[in-house]
């Protein structure tokens, strides 16, 4: 109870913050995107991670607000970037399955892209499986609508989930992204090695774009770049960081 009245403070408070973790092109040797990752700055507590305070979020509806001022100020950055001479391509965000359901959903975010004057093929929404099989009907339309927008839509966690393939072909989708949880182990595990394989063949085969999260070594990318998954995020190539120390690294003048 004590964590989730200071979160309804949090967003007036100036205590969130985005972290942005970089998306490499492993064959262009190029950031070509960056996920934007919340964190609450917490004053007693100190940072707490996502997953501590989403649920919460979730639960008393305050990812509402929250989440489109994460929407507002990603995209700003991703514009503030490009004007600073840093060409990078795409902004990812996570959106929870509350956000997906509210019926204004649509009007906020072309009203942010129109806002901070993104194109809207710069922004890819990262949508759970949980999520898309919820309600059917609902998302299907939802998903439309949205990509009549323009903007790209991407399956998190992939793999983890329960929805059928029939049914995520029927959606309309860009891009698929390897749980990290199979990434981890596909040098020691046959079994991850077999998902990973199988989950980057089918994103080929559907004309799919596939990023691989959770890339922590070198044997990842191997594993990856063999298959021609040359897509790939973790803490290999970067740690989710601020937008500060993402300029200082990455924006070369
Ligand atoms: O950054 P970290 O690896 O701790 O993120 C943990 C989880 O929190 C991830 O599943 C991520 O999708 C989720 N998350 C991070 N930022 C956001 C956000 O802005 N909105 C939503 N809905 N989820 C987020
Ligand atoms: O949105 P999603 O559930 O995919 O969130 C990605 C999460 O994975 C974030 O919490 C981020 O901090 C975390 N993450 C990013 N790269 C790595 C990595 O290489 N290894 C691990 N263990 N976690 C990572
Ligand atoms: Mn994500
Ligand atoms: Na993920």
């Amino acid at each position: 109870v004590k964590l989730e009245n200071d979160l309804y403070k949090a967003l007036d408070q100036n205590e969130l913050e985005i972290y942005y973790q970089p998306q490499y092109n492993n064959k262009t040797s190029r950031i070509v995107g960056v996920e934007a990752l919340l964190r609450w700055n917490h004053p007693k507590q100190g940072m707490i991670a996502p997953d501590a305070f989403i649920p919460i979020a979730e639960e008393t509806a305050l990812i509402v607000p929250i989440g489109e001022w994460v929407l507002r100020e990603s995209c700003k950055q991703l514009k503030a970037w490009q004007n600073q001479g840093f060409p990078l391509e795409s902004m990812s965000v996570n959106l929870s399955v509350r956000q997906f359901e509210q019926n204004n959903l649509f009007t906020m975010v072309s009203s942010v892209l129109s806002e901070v004057g993104l194109p809207p093929e710069q922004l890819e929404l990262e949508l759970t499986e949980n999520l898309i099989i919820k309600n059917r009907e609902l998302t299907l339309k939802t998903m439309k609508d949205l990509k009549g927008l323009g903007i790209r839509i991407a399956i998190d966690d992939f793999g983890t989930g329960y929805s059928s393939l029939g049914y995520l072909k029927s959606l309309p989708i860009d891009t698929l992204k390897i749980d990290k949880s199979f990434i981890q182990d596909i040098t020691n595990d046959d079994d991850n090695a077999a998902i990973t394989d199988t989950i980057i063949t089918l994103a080929q085969n559907l004309n799919l774009n596939v990023i691989a999260e959770g890339v922590e070594t070198k044997q990842h990318v191997e594993f990856l770049s063999a298959r021609d998954c040359y897509l790939m995020q973790g803490y290999f190539f970067s740690r989710p960081m601020k937008a500060m120390d993402i300029a200082k690294q990455f924006l070369t003048v």
